[in-house]
């Protein structure tokens, strides 16, 4: 079956009807339903699927082995995402499978499909949260005591859906068996003018949460110099992220999400939570936090607030297998090298295995949004290279 016809298959799993797009985030039923696709999928192609102690799914051509190709990408979604960030990259890896078997191809060594957990870190706020469990780059302790936005922790999320998460952590096992990985994903961002492009970087980046403390009161009633209201420090630190990126060489910073508390319409908040995403081309994006920070501190300062930084997570500048790329690129001719600054799972991998990653042209170049897209001809054209460069011999 074509890509562009598994995709349809889910096309209805996640809607998130308030806020447009999908919202398909760990341990829900959406999440789930996708499980139970990818699963169903899987076994039709007589691919054996087991699920790891990290809820990692892993559908194996062959018996589980040594020096494995492995592909694959994630099925869960920012909040409002786009069809295509992760289920794209899964739905090509088991039509590739199927452009494999019509070859009449045998793999030489054990291949894999897998697909990793909450990559977008939509609900624990850590990304690529099932593969830095398998890889121990991420400690399990702190992994179970994350809460989403309602409080809930991982771990009791996990039991909450028969999981187990006393199970999870590293899996250097598993781990060994990888010998590559390469990660077909939708372009995010407008750069291809051919189908398809090969990763060769991924920026530095990390997410920061700043707290903002002041006094609860009554919008009608407290006079503004009796006021201590934290949404004022907050609302000069979404400004300070932009100013301060601007500053740095090619810098991108963003606060996507703010959350004031109680927010009542008719109440001066009591505290205010925002999360700082920062991406640095050039280094680590430590400095341009700092900036931020800085100017967090003197509106806080201001008005009387109070405010804590606590880093969230910190993922360092990847450079792709060169060797590898250059495998992929004599697979895939034509295909230019990528840079991105989105992360992925392939950039959690490559500090541990080869790997690799597949960029299919994006027309909107819009990401984690309704209108990320990729056209039927050229999802088509990943399928087949991705199918040449799992099916390339070289070890
Ligand atoms: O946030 C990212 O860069 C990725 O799309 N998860
Ligand atoms: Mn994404
Ligand atoms: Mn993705
Ligand atoms: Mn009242």
């Amino acid at each position: 079956m074509s890509a562009v016809g598994l995709l349809r298959q889910i096309a209805d799993v996640g809607r998130d009807r308030a806020r447009g797009g999908y919202s398909r985030h760990l341990a829900t039923a959406a999440e789930s339903d996708l499980r139970d696709w990818f699963t169903e999928q899987a076994a039709r192609r007589g691919l054996d699927v087991e699920t790891d102690r990290n809820g990692n799914v892993w559908a194996w051509w062959g018996a589980p082995g040594d020096d494995a190709v492995v592909t694959g990408s994630h099925l869960d979604s920012v909040p409002g995402g786009g069809a295509f960030d992760g289920p794209l990259g899964v739905a090509s890896a088991l039509a590739a499978v199927d452009d494999l078997l019509a070859r009449g191809f045998a793999p030489a060594r054990p291949l894999a499909v897998v697909v990793f957990a909450e990559e977008e870190g939509g609900r624990f706020g850590v990304p690529c949260l099932g593969s830095r469990l398998l890889t121990g780059s991420l400690d399990a302790d702190r992994a179970r005591g994350l809460r989403d936005a309602d409080g809930v922790t991982l771990a009791e999320a996990l039991t909450a859906r028969g999981g187990d998460p006393s199970a999870l952590g590293p899996d250097p096992e598993r781990l060994a068996r990888v010998g590559r990985f390469v990660e077909l994903h939708v372009e995010q961002g407008r750069a291809l003018d051919v189908p398809v492009g090969i990763g060769s970087t991924i920026v530095a980046h990390g997410r920061w949460r700043l707290s903002f403390t002041g006094q609860g009161n009554h919008a009608g009633t407290t006079a503004l110099t009796d006021r201590r209201d934290p949404m004022i420090p907050a609302a000069a630190t979404v400004l300070a992220a932009r100013r301060a990126a601007a500053r740095a060489a090619d810098a991108r910073a963003t606060v996507g999400r703010l959350v004031p508390t109680p927010g009542g319409t008719n109440v001066i908040a009591s505290s205010v939570d925002l999360w700082l995403d920062v991406r640095t081309p050039s280094g680590e994006p430590g400095p341009v936090v700092e900036d931020v920070l800085a100017a967090a501190r003197e509106a806080a300062a201001a008005e009387g607030c109070t405010v804590e930084l606590v880093r969230e997570s910190l993922s360092g500048a990847v450079a792709f297998d060169d060797a590898l790329a250059a495998r992929m690129a004599a697979a895939v001719p034509g295909a230019p090298l990528l840079p991105t600054a989105a992360g992925h799972d392939a950039g959690v991998l490559a500090a541990h295995v080869p790997a690799g990653m597949l960029h299919v042209r994006n027309p909107t170049g819009v990401s984690h949004a309704p209108d990320e897209h990729a056209e039927d001809d050229d999802v088509e054209r990943g399928v087949r290279a991705l199918a040449d460069v799992l099916a390339e011999p070289a070890r």
